[in-house]
């Protein structure tokens, strides 16, 4: 058993896709460990995001990570990081296969709907920031 996290992001809030993203991890199997709906603030979406304080987008996503509500879940099921990185699917939603999260609901690579911890240390980070 392992555990991730998935945050629906502002985009995909707005967009009323909570019900559809949560009802596919369920689907799959998982477990819901914790949820919450928060609105991130700048501090914590700077420290949440702070390998990419390099990159040329990174005021950009801090932007637009704080620009309205996220919904946030730990989840829990045998290969967690991995099966839920394959099911939100490749960061470029025109890269992304049809069947992923990606792939059927996004067509932009700023606003991509969901972020997914990458291995373990981020998902202790990022669910330190998030769940405290
Ligand atoms: P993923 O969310 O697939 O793990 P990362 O960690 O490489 O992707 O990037 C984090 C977030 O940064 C992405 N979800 C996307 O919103 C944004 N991002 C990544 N690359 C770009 C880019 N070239 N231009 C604009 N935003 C980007």
């Amino acid at each position: 058993m392992e555990r991730t996290l998935f945050i629906v992001k502002p985009d995909g809030v707005a967009r009323k896709l909570v019900g559809e993203i949560v009802s596919r991890f369920e689907k799959r199997g998982f477990a819901i460990i914790q949820m919450k709906m928060l609105t991130f603030s700048r501090a914590q979406a700077e420290e949440f995001y702070s390998v990419h304080k390099e990159r040329p987008f990174y005021g950009e996503l801090v932007n637009f990570m704080i620009s309205g509500p996220v919904v946030a879940a730990i989840i829990e099921g045998t290969n967690a990081i991995g099966t839920t990185r394959m099911m939100v699917g490749a960061t470029k939603p025109s890269d992304a296969t049809s069947g992923t999260i990606r792939g059927d609901l996004a067509i932009d690579i700023s606003s991509n709907i969901i972020h997914a911890s990458d291995s373990q240390e981020s998902f202790d980070k990022e669910s330190k920031v998030v769940f405290g």
